[in-house]
């Protein structure tokens, strides 16, 4: 249980100040490679697109008994994640629910060989591969301190032990395609923008992140656009609206830290920025290692979004491939 605590509660911890510091932006429309699957030279390994809820699929709400995740319980509930009109919703929402008021959300995985006690089907396959292109077309929610990411995990207990490898991005690692925390930002351009983060060797003081720059997607939150990775033996390659967005071959402060060998499942998940001590929810709220104060998240508080509202992450696919 330890190491499930670890890779849950440490998933994406650091994105915060990844995002922050990176305040230059790259534009994808112009003169950027071009990339699409062809049906000669890849082949369809993955493909829901939401026509229905499929728990062969995907395992929903995987935070243990608790069910919290920083300032958010976590449910599955038919009004949280549901598909309607060709769409997966996931749906964050302050509502007086099972676990008594507070902002309710979800989170979505596919793991194979790991979160077994999950799976709420019978016939659950789940998905994950080591390397190929990992594709999702999706709309994420306006919202302060609510953000929603497609990302992926290693399928296995080893990257984010103790026991994990230092300088190594072979025995797996986080890859963020898409995240979405920017609405607390001023400017309508400085909202609309995403980035794409590499986060290897866990959460303490052995990670390594590197992370592109800040790329601006028009209209993120109103429509939808594509977010998908190209998984390569010598480097990762992203691509927004099939338009190339950032490139790396994995190097950390000049080392080689190699590219992942191992298979990797998918994460579809909506944060709601704060922490949950004792029982007390602090919305927008984390506490500070050092200090033991508690200080203001840095990508903005939830408590600033009406809460008669609802924010869903809309996703209307996700399709993966691997070269035939
Ligand atoms: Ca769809």
């Amino acid at each position: 249980m330890k190491k499930k605590t670890k890779i849950i509660t440490a998933a994406s911890a650091v994105l915060g100040c990844a995002v922050a510091a990176c305040g230059v932006f790259a534009a994808y429309k112009h003169k950027a490679e071009a990339f699409t699957p062809s049906p000669d030279e890849w082949e369809l390994t993955f493909e829901d697109n939401f026509d229905t809820f499929d728990k062969t699929k995907w395992k929903v709400n995987m935070h243990g008994e608790s069910n919290i995740r920083r300032a958010a319980y976590h449910s599955s509930d038919d009004d949280i994640v549901f598909t309607k009109d060709g769409n997966l919703h996931i749906r964050t929402v302050w509502k007086d629910g099972v676990h008594g008021e507070g902002w309710y959300t979800s989170y979505l995985e596919s793991s194979q060989s790991i979160h077994k006690e999950y799976e709420s089907d019978p016939n659950y396959k789940g998905f994950s591969q080591t390397g190929g292109y990992f594709e999702i077309r999706c709309k994420v929610p306006y919202a302060k301190g609510i953000w929603s990411a497609f990302w992926l995990m290693p399928d296995n207990e080893i990257a984010f032990s103790e026991n994990d490898i230092q300088w190594s991005g072979e025995d797996g690692l986080e890859i963020d395609i898409m995240e979405s925390p920017n609405v607390y930002q001023k400017s309508k351009r400085a909202q609309n923008q995403n980035i794409h983060v590499i986060h290897a060797d866990g959460y303490d003081e052995k990670l390594k992140t590197i992370r592109s720059d800040s790329i601006h997607v028009p209209h993120m939150y109103d429509e939808f656009h594509t977010y998908s990775l190209l998984w390569d033996e010598d480097k990762y390659t992203f691509f927004i609206d099939g338009k190339k967005t950032w490139e790396t071959k994995h190097i950390y402060e000049n080392r080689d830290m190699g590219i992942c060998k191992v298979p990797e499942y998918l994460l579809l998940s909506t944060e709601v920025a704060g922490s949950i001590e004792d029982g007390k929810i602090y919305e927008g709220k984390v506490r500070n290692g050092n200090t033991g104060k508690l200080e203001d998240f840095w990508c903005g508080n939830p408590a600033d979004n009406d809460k008669s509202k609802s924010y869903d992450f809309v996703v209307d696919y996700v399709r993966c491939y691997k070269r035939k």
